[in-house]
């Protein structure tokens, strides 16, 4: 028996270590569901928050112009007709600050916070195998034993802070978009550099650049881009999608994305070129992410469909940029670079146009690499030093398995979840792993919901189904659910293979890691589409949770 396991036992004796039947790590979207339907089912439940206020990303990316993409009326709680009716969002695609207001809205009315510990970081989970329970301590001290531990600690919530060489070096103020202070921070008047051009660093630019002195943009991959159509919102309009309530419930749960757009245009190849131009057309003109996932699937798997499909976003982005070729081939991907949605396509809103200014300026990494930083700013490969007061860091996360591993995670025979990532990435639906029973994920690897995904319909796919098991689970007086090493291993043949097929897979992106010595490339999200996704599920539970072991 190990060192950890001994630890436990004697704080069992201990009255003043809290016991659960769960623990939520988080409470941004997936923790605040997780806790609300753990309650529903008579659970001791508890979520653990780091930060000192709720909502995930929606709590630290606070960044200007930070949003959401997602249209207002798919990203939402299926709870009740009446609790989507009763917020009003102001758009389509709400900033971050509205988002915020709606998530403590949803606490509220459901009374979550009382369950919540916030400012309060877990650090370690140990599994014991004789009891069956998890110990796990946070940051302040405090020892928590629960049956049942469900992470909900995000996908990208770990930023990538510690990049560049000398950064202890600069002189001004260093900030990343996923840390950006609670105050605020003044750029009127001030020399910006901006590194990074993925979802964020696109939005911060179209923000700031009007309000800063200067802004250097440093950037190493070019991203398509989509306008995007931000429509008000208002109580007429939001009616009409409370009658719509049921529908886009299930609308959302059966797509390929969890959007209520889909695929079903027609094959490509059934088509003249004319009529899918009009299809991309009207998509584009929709403002939303409808052009990726909801015309031609063909484009993530066959390269010719992708290829004409970039050349149409590649002609829209340039004639935006008046066709003026340095900005073109700063900001525009290159038809040898990669396609048209084998990345994630951020929406804009005058991302482009802002290097039209003459404040702003692009440095292509891809030719120039930053070399250090240095008291007064950025030195890039040519020797030429980029003044700056004020660095953002718009760099981007640890994405998928960062804040798990950030915690010392040890489940049977105390293996290291963190070591075992390292070699290789294993997880079943994304939800559990060999070796880590009562262990349940919400957004983790090889599922929708680790970036495929309209984030809410996905995480609360994966919290009703967790709820479901454990309910099964104590409904049947089993005290342990672990999945299968046969199942792990038949999910992760079924998701590669999914994943060998397109050209998501031969793209550089934070879409796909690569682990152990061999550096096997892996896709993080599963790409069989959120409702073949959730029909698979369903068919496990209904088959009395086959693939995972009870006792
Ligand atoms: P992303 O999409 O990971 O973007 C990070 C950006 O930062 C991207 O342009 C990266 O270039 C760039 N980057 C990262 N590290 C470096 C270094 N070392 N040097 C230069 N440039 C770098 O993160 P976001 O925060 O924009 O978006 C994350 C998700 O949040 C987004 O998809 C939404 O779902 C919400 P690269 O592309 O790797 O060449």
């Amino acid at each position: 028996m190990n060192v950890a396991f001994n630890v436990k036992e004697s704080l069992s004796e201990d009255s003043s270590l809290e016991k659960l039947d769960a623990l939520v790590i988080g409470a941004g979207i997936a923790g605040l569901y997780q806790l609300y339907k753990l309650r529903e089912i008579g659970l001791k439940v508890r979520a653990y928050e780091k930060g000192k206020g709720l909502g995930g990303v929606w709590f630290w990316n606070r960044y200007p112009g930070a949003r959401c993409d997602s249209p207002s009326e798919s990203y939402r709680f299926w709870i009740s007709k009446e609790l989507f009716s009763a917020w009003i969002p102001t758009e389509r695609y709400p900033r971050q600050a509205e988002t915020e207001r709606w998530l403590n809205f949803i606490a509220e009315e459901l009374d979550l916070k009382k369950d919540i510990t916030f400012n309060c970081e877990i650090v370690s989970a140990h599994y014991n195998d004789e009891t069956k329970r998890w110990l796990v301590t946070t940051a302040d001290g405090r020892s928590i034993d629960t049956q049942f531990l469900i992470a909900c600690s995000g996908m990208l919530s770990v930023p990538k802070e510690q990049t560049f060489v000398g950064q202890s070096d600069f002189c001004g103020q260093i900030v990343h978009t996923g840390r950006w202070p609670q105050d605020g921070l003044d750029l009127s008047n001030k020399k910006v550099a901006l590194i990074g051009a993925g979802a964020t660093g696109i939005q911060v630019i179209q923000t700031i650049a009007s309000d800063v002195e200067q802004l250097t943009v440093f950037l190493r991959s070019p991203q398509y881009v989509i306008p995007m159509r931000n429509d008000k919102y208002d109580s007429i309009i939001w009616e009409k999608h409370v009658d719509s309530f049921e529908y886009f419930k299930k609308r959302a749960s059966e797509t390929f994305a969890g959007f209520l757009f889909d695929f079903g245009v027609g094959a490509w190849a059934d088509k003249a070129p004319e009529e899918r131009v009009e299809i991309l057309e009207d998509a584009w003109s929709d403002g939303s992410l409808a052009v990726w996932l909801a015309t031609f699937p063909e484009m993530i798997f066959d390269p010719s469909v992708n290829q004409t499909v970039s050349g149409f976003v590649r002609k829209k982005m340039r004639e935006r940029l008046n066709n003026d070729p340095d900005l073109c081939k700063l900001l525009v991907p290159g038809e040898t670079e990669y396609g048209f949605g084998t990345r994630r396509v951020p929406l804009d809103n005058g991302y482009l146009e802002a290097f039209l200014r003459d404040n702003v300026e692009g440095v292509d990494l891809r030719s120039n690499q930053i070399e250090r930083l240095v008291p007064s700013g950025i030195m890039t490969s040519d020797g030429k030093v980029h003044e700056a007061d004020i660095i953002i860091l718009a760099t981007g996360f640890d994405a998928g398995v960062g804040a798990l591993s950030k915690i010392d995670v040890r489940g049977r025979g105390a293996q290291s979840l963190k070591e075992l990532w390292e070699e290789e990435l294993r997880a079943a639906l994304g939800i559990q792993v060999y070796g880590f029973p009562n262990l349940f994920l919400t957004s983790g690897p090889l599922a929708p919901s680790a970036a495929l995904c309209n984030m809410t319909t996905c995480l609360q796919q994966q919290a009703d189904w967790i709820a479901d098991c454990i309910k099964f689970a104590r409904n049947n007086e089993f005290n342990s659910v672990e999945v299968t090493k046969s199942f792990e291993d038949e999910w992760i043949q079924h998701h590669d293979e999914l994943a060998a097929g397109t050209l998501v897979m031969q793209t550089e992106s934070w879409y796909v890691t690569a682990r152990g010595k061999d550096s096997a490339r892996r896709l993080l999200s599963y790409i069989g589409g959120v409702g073949e996704f959730r029909r698979r599920c369903d068919e496990i539970a209904a088959n009395g949770y086959l693939g995972f072991a009870m006792s």
